[in-house]
C-alpha cells in the first residue's frame, strides 16, 4: 500500500514536471487585446493597461440590410425628418489589474470617449452633434475556479457604477438655437448599476492559445431619465498562434446580442411620438452581430521591455441583424498597451 502510494506520487510528479502548465506569460498567454478579463494574475502582480478605440457606425441598417440615409426621409416615403449618416466614436479607457491572491484578481477600467453624428435632414440639410465625457466605471473580480494542467477557468463578477452622464445636450436645427438631450446612441453613460458577469476558459498547446468567453451586462432598475438600456450578452472565442517569442496572430469570432431600451426619457418623448429620428425610438434599439476579429499580439523580448505588451485587433462585422431602423456598424479598432509589475 504505501509503495502504491510512493509510485503514484512519482508518477504525479512526473507528469506535473513533463506537462507544462497554462501561461499567460507567452505572446498568445493574453486575448485578443478586445477581450476584457480574460486571464488572472498570480498574488501580487499588477498591471496597468490603455486601450484606444474606435468604432465605426456608418449608415443605417434594418434587419440584416444596410439602408441608405434618404430613404429614411419623409420625401423619400420613409418616416422620418432626419436620418444619421455615420456616427464615429472613440474611446480612451484606462484599466488596472491587482491580484489578492493567485486565484483572485480585481480589475478597475475608467473609460472616456467622444462620439459625433452627422445627419441629413428631410429638407436635404445636414448638422452634426457631438457629446464626449468619463464613462461608466467598471470594477471586476476575477476567481479561478479551475486550472489542470494547460487549461483553466474563471468567472467573473463586475458592476459597472453609473459615473457616466446620461444628459449629454447639443443643438440641433429644430431647437432654435438651445441646447436639447441628444438621442440614447449619443449618450455616454447607462445611468443604472449594471451587473457584469463572465466566465472564460482557457486552454493552450505548444504553438497555440484557445479562449472562450461567455459575458454579460445586466442593468440593474432604471435611471433618472425613467429608462435603462438593454441587457447584452456576449460570447467571444479566440485562437491564438505562438509565431515566435514575441509575436502572435490572433483570430477571434465575437457574438454579441442586445436589448430594447426600456422605459422612455421625457425629453426625448415628443421627437418619438413625431417619428424626428429613429436614434430617439427605444424600441429600435435591439440587434445582434457577429464580428470576425483580426488581431496581434506583441510582446516585449526577455530584458527590460518584457513586461510590456501591445495588441491591436480589427473587428468586422460578418452579420447584423438590427430590429431597425438604426445605425450600422462597420468594425471596430482598438489598439492597447499593457505592462506587468511583478
Ligand atoms: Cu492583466
Amino acid at each position: 500500500m504505501k509503495r502504491l502510494f510512493l509510485c503514484a506520487t512519482i508518477m504525479f510528479a512526473t507528469t506535473t514536471l513533463t506537462f507544462a502548465q497554462w501561461s499567460s506569460g507567452r505572446p498568445d498567454g493574453h486575448a485578443p487585446i478586445q477581450v476584457m478579463g480574460d486571464h488572472t494574475h498570480t498574488r501580487g502582480e499588477i498591471m496597468f493597461s490603455y486601450r484606444f478605440m474606435l468604432m465605426n457606425m456608418d449608415g443605417n441598417g434594418d434587419g440584416t440590410d444596410e439602408v441608405s440615409a434618404a430613404s429614411l426621409l419623409r420625401p423619400n416615403g420613409g418616416a422620418y425628418m432626419v436620418a444619421p449618416e455615420t456616427m464615429p466614436m472613440q474611446m480612451h479607457m484606462l484599466g488596472a489589474m491587482y491580484a489578492v491572491s493567485n486565484d483572485l484578481t480585481l480589475m478597475l477600467m475608467l473609460p472616456y470617449q467622444s462620439s459625433e453624428m452627422d445627419h441629413v435632414t428631410a429638407m436635404g440639410g445636414t448638422f452634426t452633434t457631438e457629446s464626449s465625457g468619463l464613462g461608466d466605471i467598471k470594477l471586476s473580480g476575477m476567481y479561478n475556479v479551475y486550472a489542470g494542467g494547460r487549461s483553466k477557468s474563471h468567472i467573473q463578477l463586475g458592476v459597472s457604477i453609473p459615473t457616466g452622464s446620461t444628459e449629454e445636450k447639443d443643438v440641433t436645427p429644430m431647437s432654435n438655437g438651445n441646447e436639447v438631450t441628444l438621442p440614447y446612441p449619443m449618450q455616454i453613460g447607462s445611468g443604472t448599476f449594471d451587473l457584469l458577469p463572465g466566465i472564460t476558459y482557457l486552454a493552450q498547446s505548444d504553438d497555440f492559445s484557445f479562449g472562450s468567453q461567455l459575458n454579460g451586462v445586466i442593468r440593474l432598475g432604471e435611471n433618472d431619465q425613467e429608462y435603462s438600456f438593454g441587457n447584452r450578452l456576449g460570447f467571444t472565442n479566440w485562437l491564438g498562434y505562438r509565431l515566435s517569442d514575441v509575436f502572435s496572430p490572433q483570430l477571434s469570432l465575437t457574438f454579441l446580442n442586445w436589448g430594447d431600451i426600456s422605459g422612455e426619457s421625457p425629453d426625448l418623448a415628443m421627437a418619438n411620438a413625431n417619428d424626428v429620428v429613429h436614434t430617439v425610438d427605444p424600441d429600435l434599439k435591439a440587434g445582434s452581430r457577429l464580428d470576425l476579429g483580426l488581431g496581434l499580439n506583441i510582446q516585449g523580448p526577455e530584458g527590460p521591455l518584457h513586461d510590456l505588451r501591445l495588441g491591436v485587433n480589427f473587428d468586422l462585422p460578418i452579420y447584423q441583424n438590427l430590429d431597425g431602423p438604426q445605425m450600422w456598424n462597420k468594425g471596430i479598432l482598438t489598439f492597447g498597451l499593457q505592462y506587468t509589475i511583478h
